[in-house]
């Protein structure tokens, strides 16, 4: 790869991303509340080989470790989340000391290391109390997240300039409101969209929330977005079922909060949402971000199929197509990155993207304390150098975020993919740094030399 860190100019963020409930582990302790994953992990069948987060990496005893290795491989920016139940263990209420010390220390740390801090405000983990309210799918989440992102922004605002208010909202609402293979495993059309709406409404009021609060910090929320075609490029009935997938997974989020309503020209369904609005609610999604978070990993290829409901279309995975695939059984595809890139350019809306995740997971093998990684690294460098593409065409992307510093828990499947750029022996919690870490470290030592 002929491209260096330093090509994409001094003012690119290069970074790394994590979440909270993937990482920290020490789920029970030091006053910590129980979050829909604590309580989804303990139920039968959800998660690959009943694997939980309850230890995790045990960041939360090794983050000192961790923070330095993260100097170690040079990189400026780390992202991170912030579990809502260990800093208000009932969602609302009683505010936990601990759990506000045990950030301030992350962060200060950082900040010692010369590390930038950035804080993803919502990454999956809802108090269990507040679903036991109904969570997502009712509506008084605006007043409960308002008070977790005015909690957060009273305590750290001042240590901390880059913030995200949501991860992903389009998983954390299909794959735990409508397809109940996330927390809190809930299902149906009817959850979703109660669910999706009001993630919606909380994404913008994150917003107005922290600029409200402190004017200087830099404001963004990020999304999942693959770039979707159609599985027959002739077939009009795969043409219609890709586009009416694009709108689900793609536009669900992003356009209302870019002041353009919800996709229903292209999925008729979503005007259902209708139902969970109520006057003012379209003016109320809209928030002008500093940037938006780009989450690419793939590209998906839809047919049209009368057997799936609502949608009348499927994606076809990657080993169904026989093309070159990550553990996810994700399609290793790069130009995806700018093909994503420059879809998000084109909404005048937007001016700057990062890049706040991008990454893979491959077969790892630790031998002789070493993890030759070569799959990864290659991955690596394929898609940063699509971003490049992107950023010479003048698209303002203006950071990249690896997905992850270090294997985690993958959701529901556990901790078989391994997405790190260190390796975790889950058992004795060693570390070793990977050839994607210390390809990572080359490329951005780079930014020092003068
Ligand atoms: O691990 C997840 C992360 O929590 C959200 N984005 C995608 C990653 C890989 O699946």
């Amino acid at each position: 790869m002929n491209i260096s860190a330093k090509d994409f100019g001094p003012n690119f963020h290069w970074g790394v991303s994590t979440a909270a409930y993937q990482i920290e582990g020490a789920h029970d302790k030091y006053g910590k509340g129980p979050s829909i994953w604590d309580d989804f992990v303990q139920r039968k069948k959800k998660i690959l080989n009943q694997h939980t987060g309850d230890i995790a990496c045990d960041f939360y005893h090794r983050y000192t470790n961790d923070l330095t290795l993260v100097k170690r491989l040079q990189i400026p920016n780390y992202r991170f989340s912030i579990s809502w139940s260990r800093i208000l263990p009932n969602g609302v209420g009683q505010v936990n000391q601990a759990g506000i010390d045990y950030y301030h220390r992350v962060i200060d740390f950082c900040v010692e290391l010369g590390i930038e801090p950035w804080i993803t405000l919502y990454h999956w983990d809802l108090p269990l109390s507040l679903h036991e309210k109904g969570g997502w799918t009712n509506r008084d989440i605006i007043q409960w997240f308002s008070i977790f992102v005015e909690t957060c922004v009273k305590h750290f605002g001042s240590k901390v300039k880059h913030w995200m208010v949501l991860n992903e909202p389009m998983v954390f609402t299909g794959a735990g409101y409508f397809l109940g293979v996330h927390a809190p495993g809930k299902r149906g059309l009817n959850n979703f969209l109660a669910a999706a709406h009001h993630a919606a409404l909380c994404q913008s009021e994150g917003g107005r929330i922290l600029r409200s609060m402190q004017s200087n910090l830099k404001i963004g929320t990020t999304f999942s977005y693959s770039h979707i075609e159609p599985f027959l490029e002739t077939s009009d009935k795969d043409i219609k079922a890709a586009k009416k997938v694009d709108a689900l997974l793609n536009r669900l989020f992003l356009e209302p909060l870019l002041g353009l309503g919800y996709p229903t020209k292209e999925l008729k369904l979503l005007s259902r949402i209708e139902k969970f609005m109520r006057q003012d609610d379209e003016k109320q999604l809209a928030f002008s971000m500093d940037f938006i978070g780009l989450q690419n990993y793939t590209r998906e290829k839809i047919s049209h199929s009368y057997m799936i409901p609502f949608m009348q279309a499927k994606i076809v995975k990657a080993n169904k197509r026989g093309v070159p695939s990550t553990l996810m059984n994700w399609e290793v595809y790069p130009p995806c990155i700018f093909k994503a890139l420059e879809r998000y350019g084109s909404y005048s809306q937007i001016n700057e993207i990062i890049v706040t995740e991008n990454g893979a997971a491959f077969e790892d093998h630790l031998i002789d304390n070493q993890v030759i990684d070569i799959q990864r690294t290659k991955y690596l460098q394929e898609h940063i150098a699509q971003v490049r593409l992107a950023q010479q065409k003048g698209i303002p992307v203006n950071g990249y975020f690896v997905w992850t510093l270090m294997d985690n828990f993958e959701w529901a499947e556990g901790y078989h993919p391994r997405f790190g750029l260190v390796h975790i022996d889950f058992i004795t919690q060693k570390r070793t740094i990977k050839m994607s870490g210390n390809w990572y470290r080359q490329f951005l030592s780079k930014l020092s030399e003068v």
